[in-house]
């Protein structure tokens, strides 16, 4: 399999989901909106992570699918694939909440321009700074949630936990407290930041 990510971005996931699968996987590293992301999979809107499954279907986009692939082609991992349902539910709840809820609200404050046709400075501060306030409110969800337990579902780590990762660390650099409010989310951040797996990924995206 052959993952096209860019250093720090939510492809980071699905990046350190595969090197917890124990997968034999390639990552190859493509700029922010990089034009060669177009090529590889041209129905798309030239985001990442693209996942090429080398079994002669189309690339594999959006990150809970990509995840949940990766998984259920591990199962012996133990990193989100189960025969239960409930527990099943519990993950993919979770992706979906990473997805859909938390992951929409950093984009205003990564690329403020394109949520406002007013690009002076102040208008552009007003965009980020709602948009934290919505980065807070979303967190806040995870925080309680996390109440008595590192990882988000079970006792072990598992993809929705990569998942989280990236979004944890944009938290650190883009709100001014960090995590500082949240010590639940810190510990989750500390716990995934301290293993192993994540170090690599974290070195070959040369990311610290
Ligand atoms: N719904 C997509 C969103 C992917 C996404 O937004 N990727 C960002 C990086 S975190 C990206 O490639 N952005 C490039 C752009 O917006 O031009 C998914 O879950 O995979």
């Amino acid at each position: 399999m052959k993952l096209y990510y860019t250093p720090g971005a939510c492809s980071l996931g699905p990046h350190i989901a595969l090197e917890w699968s124990g997968a034999d996987y390639h990552a190859e590293a493509v700029p922010f909106a990089d034009d060669r992301l177009k090529k590889i999979y041209p129905e798309g809107s030239g985001k990442v992570p693209i996942l090429d499954r080398e079994n002669g279907l189309p690339p594999l986009t959006q990150s809970p699918a990509v995840l949940r692939y990766i998984a259920d082609r591990h199962p012996g991992a133990k990193i989100g694939s189960s025969d239960s349902i409930d527990e099943l539910a519990e993950i993919n709840r979770w992706l979906v909440f990473l997805s859909a809820d938390l992951h929409p609200v950093f984009h205003p404050v990564f690329v403020t321009e394109r949520y406002t046709t007013d690009h002076t400075e102040d208008a552009l501060e007003s965009v980020a700074s709602a948009a934290r306030t919505l980065i807070r409110k979303e967190l806040d969800v995870l925080e309680r949630h996390l109440q008595g337990s590192i990882y988000i579902v079970g006792d072990s780590p598992t993809i929705v936990d990569a998942y989280a990762f990236p979004m944890l660390r944009w938290a650190q650099a883009k709100l001014p407290e960090k995590l500082g409010k949240t010590p639940n989310l810190q510990r989750l951040h500390d716990a995934l930041a301290a293993d192993p797996g994540v170090q690599k990924v974290m070195a070959d995206e040369g990311l610290e």
